[in-house]
């Protein structure tokens, strides 16, 4: 009888599925590799899966069930179309610091837009509250507002205070969650405040360092705490905004979702356009200056 499971390390040739909370060694049946379809890994980390376990305690995946939503990463040159580099992503994470590094909001921006994009609940962290000075507080009250008001879950930690790291453990728990931020945020010290068996290595050079050696790196579902998984791997410092046409962009901004269609024109990008609801609702106070700047910048990077 087959058994259900879900896929936590990949090589390409073996597969790793957890069922049952063991680990089985599993391959994929070579008609999977022919199917003409525009992925070029027809199984991914995250997928859930069933599997045929023989005696040898060996497995061959029988089917992929549909994926509710995955992380692109662009394939390489060599091959044609999307590689999936995680699949069935409870939520992504933004990670950033308020000091060392500073945080950036326009990175946060980016980030949440390719998060609606691709259809991934995404929330924020802010970490290392513990530097915060005065004014950093109000900057951090101030962001949490932007944030709360078009309904993205933000988390305040510091790996000093057990309190945010509890808070942020039941945000995890029986999911499948991945972070996100650049080198130093704190990631790693993060992961391993949650569960100390990890140990992961904190304060390592850049990932971008790595950059080249590790071209063909796997992601990797690290269980935490016998509850949920948190996608491991060196290769999503951020992921590109593909294929947003100029015009769309604002699908992504929930909180021009209710003024976009009041525009004159119906490719309005919200700019320049004369008549348009949604600089008008900027002008009126009801989209945050911040948000806009962002979507400018976007928008701009995409023209
Ligand atoms: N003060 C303070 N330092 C932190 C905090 N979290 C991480 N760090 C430090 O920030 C540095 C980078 O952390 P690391 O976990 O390696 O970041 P990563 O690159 O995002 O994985 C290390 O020196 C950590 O000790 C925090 O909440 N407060
Ligand atoms: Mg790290
Ligand atoms: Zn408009």
């Amino acid at each position: 009888m087959d058994k259900s499971g879900k896929v936590i390390q990949s090589t390409g040739k073996w597969y790793k599925v957890s069922i049952d909370n063991e680990i089985v060694d599993c391959r994929i049946p070579g008609k999977f590799r022919l199917k003409k379809e525009l992925v070029t890994n027809p199984v991914a980390v995250g997928d859930n899966v069933t599997v045929d376990v023989a005696d040898d305690g060996k497995g061959m995946i029988q089917e992929v069930l549909d994926r509710r939503n995955y992380i692109p990463r662009k394939a390489t040159h060599s091959k044609r179309g999307e590689q999936i580099l995680a699949a069935n992503i409870d939520r992504a994470w933004v990670v950033q610091s308020i000091r060392d590094p500073k945080i950036k909001t326009g990175f946060i921006d980016r980030f949440l837009v390719t998060c609606e994009a691709y259809q991934i609940p995404v929330g924020i962290i802010i970490n290392k509250v513990d530097l915060a000075s005065d004014s950093d507080r109000n900057m951090i009250q101030s962001i949490e507002s932007t944030y709360f008001e078009i309904g993205y879950p933000l988390i305040k930690t510091s790996i000093n205070d057990k309190n945010s790291i509890q808070k942020l453990k039941r945000e995890l728990s029986g999911k499948t969650s991945v972070f996100i931020g650049h080198s130093g945020v704190g990631k790693s010290s993060l992961i391993n405040a949650i569960d100390p068996n990890l140990d992961l290595t904190v304060g390592e050079i850049s990932d971008s360092s790595h950059k080249g050696k590790h071209t063909t790196t796997y992601a990797r579902l690290v269980p935490i705490a016998d509850k949920g998984f948190i996608v491991d791997t060196p290769g999503i410092r951020e992921f590109g905004l593909v294929n947003i046409e100029p015009a769309e962009l604002s699908i992504f901004f929930p909180e021009m979702e209710p003024y976009r269609d009041n525009c004159k024109f119906n490719n309005c990008t919200h700019y320049h356009e004369p008549h348009c609801a949604v600089v008008e609702a900027y002008e009126e106070g009801e989209i945050h200056p911040e948000r806009y700047a962002s979507y400018l910048n976007i928008l701009e990077s995409i023209q």
